[in-house]
């Protein structure tokens, strides 16, 4: 047996703001450890629980090692293995069949199970392109407050990590980092041990809400209202940098004017809180400049999400906090990295760019879109699905309807996984793909701003090969010469970055690749002097180019689709607002076949204020049914009042087929989207409870 080795350079590839740094050991052959890379700044040296037991999801018994092709029904999961060969003429013969007719017919889905650049989305999208395929808009998770961020700032920037441990307010807004930014958590302990205010804003108390000084539980989706009442008492006690937003912001007069429709009174009422949480909250982040906010996605998984997040991101240009390192709002950084996503993804390879391009399908609807059947608006029926990186048959919503839609006999399913998920049991053909340990790749990050490269540290198992491979299979298969499709994860690597871009001043491939990471070249306050880029190059409070395709130029308040206020009728029926956010042993759906995992995290748990469980009367540790008109699930109750009255919260997201009913969550959840971005609506939501 070869002694271990250490092996630097490895990235966790998981949805995660805080991509950390990872070393490998390797013994004969297999991953024997993953840690955290000491030297690099952000991971601070510790990973999650989740990833420190790496190796044992690498090398899991249940990885899949070999292409295997369906043998039972669809769905049922039954499979033959095949070889490498059968199953890229297979899947090349009915793709190329297909795109001769309709190439629209064919759907990628994929997300973030990877979020390297170069297993995320290079070749397969080059591959999709060039067949005219139908195009996917990746929306399941972060588009609304990515839109509100566009209109706001005019991309996806914010306040640098490494210095919330100077601020002196932090509000936590929409977000559990105990939970699933843990490298953020630490930094905010750092400034709560020098002095810092820490206030969560969450409808639950998270396990961080309640490490926090204090907890605003609001009704959930009203955040928008919120923020336009701390606005409200910003201007009438004038805790304005005045400067600042003649200098750098456009429209202030007109956010006046809307601001002043939201005195704490009513902002109360809509949030369900007292009035005074309000004005105090308002007077505690406009008192110093050092006022930081770190929003997470939680907040904008309802209708009024985009709008909540711009409202949200208008805060400190009020204030002046961004003249400040530590003042400023982070909701994602990924807009700092320079990414050539045109050189990585080559839309210009779809038949007829730029005049004519393939038709988009938002994500969040699949479930709508492959039980279409086709006509002039929508466009040719669906026939062939290639899942990757994803699985939707869990993580999507109205669950019912995907399902449905993945059990059509007529579809054709590929699916490139590690592991038999839910979403593969319905494929025709289930391909084995690589993970980090065994693949090459480059990443960004949305929590911190270095990018960093990841080199394989063992050869694939078994028979997996990396999603990049598997596409340029396909391509060959059918016969495709566009050299794009062919070129190494290396040279796809290399021209993922716009060198010359400032904020990679002094790096090259070369050095990226030895040293492993390079921190972006980036001011410590941002937009301490403005600079935003909107087409102004100001804040942009009033977004002209909202108003150009007929929507509100200012935030607002959007009352949640399922709510007292949204839908009375149905509110009337379904009284209980349930939120499925994460659990904190998994990732999403990745990890939950992970036995040690998945036994900490138990069973799907439901929790439920002590008022609305004594009302059904439903006792701690009871098996209840979670119902609405798109579904139902089962799930044992805790009672507690860290769900605020008239909310249930159940954390995600299961398996499927690991939960006892076979059921999870988004059994309950619907396809309508948000105002801004098309993104899903997990968290607008209602439902009934009762005993089983
Ligand atoms: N351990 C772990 N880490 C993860 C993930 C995971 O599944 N597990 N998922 C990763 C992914 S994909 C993402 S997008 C991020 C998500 O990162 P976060 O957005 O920080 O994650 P959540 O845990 O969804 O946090 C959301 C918090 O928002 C609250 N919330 C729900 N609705 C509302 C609302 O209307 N208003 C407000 N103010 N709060 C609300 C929830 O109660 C929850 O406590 O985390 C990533 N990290
Ligand atoms: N009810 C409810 N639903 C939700 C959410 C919620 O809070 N509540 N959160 C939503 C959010 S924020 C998100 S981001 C989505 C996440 O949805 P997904 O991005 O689908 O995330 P995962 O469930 O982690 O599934 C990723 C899959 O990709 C596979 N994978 C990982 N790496 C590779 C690779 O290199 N190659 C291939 N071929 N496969 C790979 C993993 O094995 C895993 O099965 O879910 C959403 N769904
Ligand atoms: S999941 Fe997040 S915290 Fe855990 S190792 Fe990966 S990047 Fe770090
Ligand atoms: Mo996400």
């Amino acid at each position: 047996m070869n002694a271990p080795t250490e092996l630097a350079r490895a990235v966790c590839p998981h949805d995660c703001p805080d991509t950390c740094a990872m070393r490998v050991t390797v013994a004969a052959g297999r991953a024997i450890k993953v840690v955290a890379d000491p030297e690099h700044p952000p991971t601070q040296g510790a990973l999650c629980a989740k990833v420190s037991r790496y190796a044992e999801r690498v090398h899991h018994p249940q990885r899949l090692t070999t292409p295997m092709k369906r043998i039972g029904r669809k769905g049922e999961g039954r499979f033959e293995p095949i070889s490498w060969d059968e199953a890229f003429q297979l899947a090349a013969g009915r793709l190329s069949e297909i795109a001769s007719r309709a190439p629209e017919a064919i759907v990628p889905y994929s997300y973030a199970g990877t979020m390297g650049l170069v297993q995320g989305d290079s070749i397969a999208q080059r591959f999709f392109h060039t067949l005219g395929a139908s195009q996917l808009d990746r929306t399941i998770c972060a588009s609304a407050g990515a839109a509100g961020l566009k209109y706001t700032y005019g991309a996806s920037l914010g306040m640098l990590t490494e210095f919330f441990d100077e601020s002196e307010v932090i509000l936590i807004w929409g977000s559990n980092p105990i939970a699933s930014s843990l490298h953020f958590w630490t930094r905010a302990q750092q400034a709560k041990r020098r002095g810092a205010q820490l206030i969560a804003i969450d409808p639950y108390r998270s396990l961080t809400a309640e490490k926090c000084h204090q907890h605003i539980a609001l009704k959930p989706g009203t955040d928008g209202a919120l923020a336009l009442g701390m606005m409200n008492v910003l201007i009438a006690e004038d805790l304005l940098d005045h400067a600042y937003i003649e200098a750098h912001t456009l429209g202030f007069d007109e956010l006046k004017a809307r601001a002043l429709n939201y005195p704490p009174s009513r902002v109360a009422e809509i949030c369900d809180v007292d009035e005074s949480v309000i004005v105090d909250l308002a007077r505690l982040y406009g008192g110093t400049k050092k006022a930081a906010i770190r929003m997470n996605y939680g907040l904008q998984r309802v209708r009024g999400g985009g709008n909540a997040v711009r409202a949200i991101a208008c805060l400190p240009s009020l204030t002046g906090a961004w003249r400040e390192r530590a003042g400023g709002v982070l909701l994602s950084s990924g807009g700092w990295a320079p990414v050539d996503s045109h050189a990585l993804q080559r839309p210009d390879l779809m038949p007829g760019w730029p005049s004519k391009v393939s038709r988009v399908i938002n994500m969040n609807t699949i479930g709508d879109a492959l039980l279409h059947k086709g006509d002039a608006a929508f466009g040719p029926k669906v026939e062939a699905i290639v899942v990757y990186n994803s699985n939707p048959v869990a993580v999507a919503p109205d669950s019912e309807r995907v399902a449905a839609g993945f059990a059509r006999e007529d579809l054709f399913t590929i699916v490139l996984e590690h592991f038999q998920t839910d979403t593969a049991d319905y494929a025709d053909l289930l391909l084995p793909a690589t993970t980090q340990l065994e693949h090459f790749d480059v990443h960004k990050s949305y929590g911190h701003t270095h990018v960093m490269v990841n080199l394989p540290a063992i050869a694939p198992v078994g028979g997996a090969l990396p999603n990049t491979e598997i596409f340029r299979g396909f391509a060959r298969h059918m016969g495709l010469s566009e050299p794009a499709l062919f070129e190494s994860d290396e040279t796809v690597a290399k021209n993922a970055f716009r060198w010359q871009d400032t904020t990679l001043e002094g790096v090259d491939w070369q050095t990226l690749k030895q040293t492993g990471w390079a921190r972006l070249n980036l001011p410590d306050a941002p937009f301490a002097d403005g600079g935003f880029r909107t087409p102004s190059g100001k804040c942009e409070f009033y977004s002209e180019r909202l108003a150009q395709q007929g929507l509100d130029p200012l935030p607002d308040y959007l009352p949640p689709y399922e709510s007292a206020d949204g839908a009375p009728e149905l509110a009337a029926r379904y009284p209980l607002a349930m939120i499925s956010p994460p659990a904190r042993n998994f990732l999403n759906s990745t990890f939950v076949n992970v036995e040690s995992l998945r036994s900490t995290e138990g069973e799907p748990h439901l929790d439920m204020h002590p008022a609305d469980a004594q009302s059904r009367e439903i006792v701690d540790g009871a098996r209840v049914r979670i119902f609405n008109d798109r579904g139902s699930m089962q799930a044992r109750v805790r009672v507690t009042d860290k769900a605020r009255k008239g909310l249930v919260v159940g954390l995600s997201i299961w398996w499927k087929k690991l939960a006892p009913d076979g059921r999870n969550a988004n059994q309950l959840t619907s396809q309508a989207l948000t105002d801004l971005g098309g993104s899903a609506t997990f968290y607008d939501c209602l439902v009934e409870v009762e005993r089983v």
